[in-house]
């Protein structure tokens, strides 16, 4: 199974039974399969230098015969490392705290700071970290205290270096979505009218024959023909009904 390339600058804990177990899980594979699994990053180990055998600064860093010892921030070792080549490169650190709790040093490469490991314990554990250089060069190396609170000293036996491969490229932006162009939007406006059916008025009742000698006798006026009933059209104080509200993008 592939496994993802860390960022720079990420740790990782890398124990030695983690390596045995894989190197056993890869010869289990090969028999039950006759294939090869895929390699795992392959790291070229280019260096492992002692911690006692770098250049102590600080106020408080010590030495013995197997290990430097960290007591006050800013208490560091370097050393120069000549780097073959660019690319990616692992650092693992060897270390222990001096109490049953978190020790940290930080891992400088050059002026970068490339890594801040802990470790827990006093059994020695291995921390590592990865980095990219861009050309090929010395460049000092240095593992210094920054995390001292009081509560323990750091310890580290070596560290090692190994050339990972080139550095892989950058992630691409996240692309932006190809869309169509949205119109803006109508500012719409809208208008609710009422509109007001014409009323329809009743025929004037018709007018009496011409020509006829006889007047017409007087006649009580009818209400069924002076008055005619308004028709339902003509009540439209009740009848009224809203027009479809009509809305037009503003110009
Ligand atoms: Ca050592």
């Amino acid at each position: 199974m592939n496994r993802a390339l860390p960022s720079a600058g990420t740790t990782e804990t890398r124990p030695l039974w983690r390596t045995a177990l894989a190197t056993a899980t890869a010869g289990a594979c090969l028999a039950l399969y006759g294939a090869a699994p895929q390699a795992a990053v392959a790291d070229t180990l280019q260096a492992t230098v002692q911690a006692e055998s770098m250049a102590k600064s600080g106020g408080c860093t010590s030495t013995d015969s197997t290990r430097a010892v960290y007591y006050c921030n800013n208490d560091s070792t370097s050393t120069s490392y000549a780097f073959p080549q660019a690319g990616r490169y692992s650092i693992t650190v060897a270390g222990a705290s001096s109490q049953n709790n978190t020790a940290g040093i930080s891992v400088y490469v050059g002026s970068a700071k490339v890594a801040a490991l802990t470790f827990t314990g006093t059994s020695y554990t291995r921390q590592s970290a990865v980095f990219d250089i861009a050309s090929a060069g010395s460049q000092e190396i240095r593992l210094k205290l920054e995390t001292d609170n009081g509560q323990n000293d750091t310890y580290v036996d070596y560290f090692e270096l190994a050339y990972q491969g080139p550095t892989p490229a950058a992630p691409p932006p996240p692309s932006r979505r190809t869309r169509a162009p949205t119109p803006a939007a109508p500012t719409a406006t809208c208008s609710r009218r009422w509109t007001r059916p014409s009323p329809t008025r009743p025929s004037p009742p018709s007018s009496p024959p011409t020509g006829t000698p006889s007047s017409p006798a007087p006649t009580t006026p009818n209400a069924s023909t002076t008055r005619p009933a308004p028709t339902a059209t003509a009540r439209w104080r009740t009848s009224r009904t809203p027009a479809t509200a009509t809305c037009a993008p503003k110009a």
